[in-house]
């Protein structure tokens, strides 16, 4: 690889094969609300990836497992309005959106959902219509607000934005921050359905909430795409993620989580993001977690590849590819 950019995994790259797999380093950083450094966590997530043991127990064999990856350059733009900014991300999926790649987005703030669903829609599966798509979130926050502080672009806005672009069903795991406002969002509208952290590890009947999550995990059918703001996971095991909070998931739930939604018999994960990720200093934890949970996804991936569960739509073109330019939101003005 050209640059000073790491490879995901540490691995040697040919910049001119046909990918199987894309990792798209999403650096982007204007709505965090509370910490810093989202716009580094990307790169601090990458260079991690390089300790990050190749062997996953579903694969007998070491990632990439025979297929190829490719780490693409992190996203950049100089677009000047915010809106600009969402569609410049748009663009920068958008290659990567068509089927014949899985895409992993590494974020960058949770604001990058919107854009990098508007670039899915083009998906073979989705023939434009998000309204087929299933979003699973996992997340902390239910990041279902109108607004925050008026900006309704917000990190904090996410979900809602996804379902205003017309996603078909979102499923939301280890949710244990929320305002009444995003309550009743969560009660008055039925694409949502929400998995709180309260429920999923309860000291006492949690096990069983989790039985049936990871059960309704399974039932999932059609297209989906997995979004994990790594937030989700208990504050401990990301301390320098914008907004750590008590009470969360543990990593053998994400992971289990990961597993089961690609291992439902019919569905198929057609892109996925890690986002929130942000380096800490001191010690590896945030990014290291952060990339052990990407390199499970590509583990998962790699996996429903191998039980039929992937359907490459389209031939892989070799070689690289630039980015589109794409109107959506700045059609919102
Ligand atoms: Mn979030």
């Amino acid at each position: 690889m050209e640059g000073d950019v790491p490879t995901m995994l540490g691995l040697d790259e040919d910049p001119w094969a046909a990918p199987d797999m894309v990792v798209l380093p999403l650096p982007y950083e204007l709505t965090t609300s509370y910490g810093q450094g989202t716009a580094d966590g990307p790169m601090a997530c990458l260079e991690a990836s390089a300790q990050v043991e190749l062997h996953d127990v579903l694969l007998n064999e070491d990632l990439p497992a025979g297929l190829t990856i490719r780490t693409e350059r992190p996203w950049s733009s100089d677009a000047g309005s915010l809106l600009e900014q969402l569609d410049a991300i748009e663009g920068y999926v958008r290659p990567w959106a068509s089927g014949d790649v899985f895409p992993l987005v590494l974020g960058g703030e949770h604001g990058i959902l919107p854009p990098v669903l508007a670039a899915m829609r083009e998906h073979a599966t989705l023939e434009g219509d998000l309204g087929r798509l299933t979003v699973v979130q996992l997340d902390a926050h239910a990041d279902l607000r109108s607004d925050l502080d008026g900006e309704r672009w917000s990190h904090a806005c996410a979900a809602s934005r996804a379902l205003d672009l017309g996603v078909g069903r979102l499923i939301q795991i280890g949710i244990r921050a929320h305002s009444l406002e995003e309550e009743e969002r969560i009660r008055s509208d039925d694409r949502i359905e929400t998995h709180y952290a309260r429920d999923l590890l309860s000291p006492c009947g949690g096990a069983a909430h989790w039985a049936r999550l990871v059960e309704a995990l399974r039932a999932i059918q059609g297209p989906v795409h997995l979004t994990i703001d790594i937030d989700g996971l208990d504050g401990t095991l990301v301390p320098a993620t914008g907004t750590p909070v008590p009470g969360g998931l543990t990593y053998w739930h994400a992971y289990e989580a990961i597993e089961a939604v690609f291992a439902a018999p019919k569905a198929t994960v057609i892109s996925a993001d890690v986002n929130e990720i942000c380096r800490q200093e001191g010690s590896p934890l945030t990014q290291f977690t952060a990339a052990m949970l990407a390199t499970k996804v590509l583990g998962a991936h790699v996996h429903a590849r191998r039980e039929g569960r992937w359907d490459a739509s389209a031939d892989s073109t070799p070689g690289p590819r630039k980015p589109l330019v794409c109107g959506t939101f700045s059609g919102f003005r």
